[in-house]
């Protein structure tokens, strides 16, 4: 058993993993600002964590955070690009000012090990597919920028004081919890929500834009992998968490049209600002080094991701009745 601290507890991915962790008998700390997280996330663990709505940029919040703590699971962010197009200074702080505030935190208690959520817009329009770790970054967007900065910090963290970190750039992670009704949120997110509610959901660009999208529990699993990988990966390496497979905006609006029994064609609006054109991850350096392994491929993934929004849709439903 370990003692781990979750950042972003409350957001879909810390959330997930706060699930898997507890289910493995360890000990979870998680905190929060609860700005774009939300405690309905923990609901059914809440009394099996203990939790502190603290932003990543309190001194004193993240020295109680880290004390005591083997590893720090670093998903707190604001994330979306086109929040960070519209509000640099803001995402700046809470990525860059919250992640350094929270790794002099982590030195300081001697913690083991951080895991960071990177992100695969590191890349940015780099012509070469698929993506690999050793091509130079290009980052577009600011909150591309600023998850790259991290890394760099994670780096020069390892090196000036010998605490240990791994980045794991994600790759457009998607499942249940995802927050769906924010124009921040992620596209799938909000195609099934537009979708259910009878709305027609819009295309930006000419829909053959493509990611690589990758389901939570991949995620989670690559974290865990993280955790458990030897001393001389975690140097501040960067690993890509994709699936090897990416699919356009035209292919994901038909995939959820499809699960959904929604019937209108797609509108199309202009490219997004920020956006890049095709992201694909290269794992072979997680398969090698983590031993990281994609289990659940994109359509499974997203069956389970809308079995979850309907689920969610007819909960809400019940209660507006019987309200
Ligand atoms: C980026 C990162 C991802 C993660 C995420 C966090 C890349 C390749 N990926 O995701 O790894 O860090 O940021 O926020 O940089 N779209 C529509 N209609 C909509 C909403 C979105 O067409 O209503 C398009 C959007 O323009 C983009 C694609 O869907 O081309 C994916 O958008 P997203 O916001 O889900 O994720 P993205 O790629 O910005």
């Amino acid at each position: 058993m370990a003692r781990y601290l979750i950042t972003g507890i409350a957001g879909f991915i810390g959330s997930t993993l706060a699930h898997a962790l507890v289910e493995q008998g360890h000990e979870v700390r998680g905190i929060d600002n609860l700005s774009t997280g939300s405690l309905d996330n923990l609901a059914d663990i809440r009394h099996a964590i203990s939790f502190e709505q603290t932003d990543l940029q309190d001194v004193a919040g993240m020295k109680a955070a880290c004390e005591g703590v083997d590893f720090v699971l670093h998903q707190g962010a604001l994330a979306s690009v086109p929040r960070s197009v519209k509000d640099p200074l803001g995402s700046h702080q809470s990525n860059i000012n919250g992640t350094l505030n929270l790794l002099i935190a982590a030195r300081d208690a001697k913690v083991r090990r951080i895991v960071y959520a990177a992100s695969s817009s590191a890349y940015g329009d780099q012509p070469t597919q698929p993506k690999q770790e050793d091509m130079p970054p290009l980052p577009l967007s600011p909150y591309a920028v600023q998850k790259l900065t991290c890394e760099y910090y994670i780096q020069s963290f390892y090196r000036a004081y010998g605490l240990e970190g791994i980045c794991l750039r994600y790759f457009n992670i998607f499942g249940p919890h995802q927050a769906a009704d924010s124009p921040y949120s992620g596209v799938i997110a909000q195609f099934t929500y537009k979708m259910m509610a009878g709305d027609t959901p819009t295309i930006f660009g000419d829909g053959l834009t493509s990611r690589d999208f990758n389901y939570v529990d991949n995620a989670v699993s690559a974290n865990l992998l993280a955790c458990a990988a030897p001393s001389a990966v975690a140097t501040g390496r960067v690993f890509n968490i994709g699936t090897g497979k990416s699919q356009t905006l035209n292919d994901v609006y038909a995939a959820i049209a499809g699960e959904l029994g929604f019937r209108e064609k797609p509108k199309y609006g202009p490219p997004r600002e920020g956006d890049i054109r095709h992201s694909l991850a290269n794992i072979e350096r997680a398969t090698a080094e983590l031993g990281y392994r994609p289990k659940v491929g994109f359509h499974d993934g997203l069956r389970k991701t809308i079995a979850w929004y309907v689920a969610e849709h007819e909960k809400k439903a019940a209660t507006t009745i019987e309200g």
